[in-house]
């Protein structure tokens, strides 16, 4: 992608999205996900509408909430609103280039992916410690993730904070691949449960792949190619994700109905 004739930091929102519109590749790639997210919100709102108990409830509106905020994640990316030209520092590959850089993607991960957490761990029964532990590490993940892709001081700090970012990610994998599989097979949703963890896990591991291998990191992927990769994980990690959450909280509402109320009450199951 060219570089703006402003600098970086003055390029202008109307630049920005001119810039997003003349990539085509780059474009497609939010553009597909939109229209997915669109689909998917019709779809899911029209698988439950007979889910009655509150906690199927609970986990069908966290579910219908991921591709709600992609809905509005993508519009913001494709607007060019949460994109901009940032200026690499020294000992980045591209340093003293303006790189494309879509930070609207790990803005609204501190929305979404909680979203998935929350209805991963209501499905395995977890109890509040453990929920609000995964939840919280995402959040913190996400966040700094968001500060690796927007500091533009030292190559270094891009790195430092990669590495605190991996560091909660690895306490959300561990509540997931240690914790919940557990309370999962004593609430008897271990089977659904363990499909789903394994692509969660599978999925997840790739966003950190794209951001160090991508212009933000040592920049062997093009500003396109990994707007892609993200987008293609975002297709699986959270429609195929969800559509198969819901369709078996549908089919199977009294699994879920009847697990114990773990998340409060003194009469919560051991
Ligand atoms: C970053 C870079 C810093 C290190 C790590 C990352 C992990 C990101 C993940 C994102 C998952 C996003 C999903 C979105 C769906 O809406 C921020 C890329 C560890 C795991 C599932």
């Amino acid at each position: 992608m060219s570089v703006p004739s402003t600098t970086p930091l003055q390029a202008t929102q109307s630049g920005v999205l001119r810039e997003i519109q003349s990539d085509v590749l780059f474009n497609a790639s939010l553009w597909v996900n939109i229209a997915l997210a669109g689909a998917a919100i019709l779809l899911f709102v029209y698988m439950g509408r007979d889910i009655e108990s509150p906690r199927a409830r609970l986990i069908w509106v966290a579910t219908l909430l991921v591709p709600l905020v992609s809905l509005s994640s993508y519009v913001g990316l494709a607007s060019g609103l949460t994109v901009s030209f940032l200026p690499m520092p020294p000992g980045h590959p591209l340093a003293g280039e303006a790189v494309l850089t879509p930070w609207g993607r790990y803005l609204t991960w501190t929305l979404s992916t909680p979203m998935i957490l929350l209805a991963l761990g209501l499905l395995a029964n977890t109890d509040l410690a453990t929920l609000f532990t995964a939840i919280t590490m995402d959040i913190a993940m996400c966040v700094t993730g968001l500060a690796a892709a927007l500091i533009t001081s030292s190559y270094a700090l891009r790195w430092v904070f990669f590495g605190i970012s991996s560091a909660f990610f690895l306490a959300v994998l561990y509540v997931l691949l240690v914790e919940w599989p557990d309370d999962a097979a004593a609430a008897g949703t271990g089977d659904i449960f363990g499909t789903l963890k394994l692509l969660t896990v599978v999925l997840w591991l790739g966003y950190p792949l794209f951001w160090a291998l991508g212009t933000s990191g040592i920049a062997v992927l093009s500003t396109a190619f990994t707007s892609w990769g993200y987008s293609a994980l975002d297709i699986v990690a959270k429609y195929v994700f969800a559509y198969l959450l819901l369709s078996w909280v549908a089919d199977n509402e009294g699994a879920v109905a009847d697990v114990g109320v773990r998340l409060g009450g003194p009469e919560s199951a051991a």
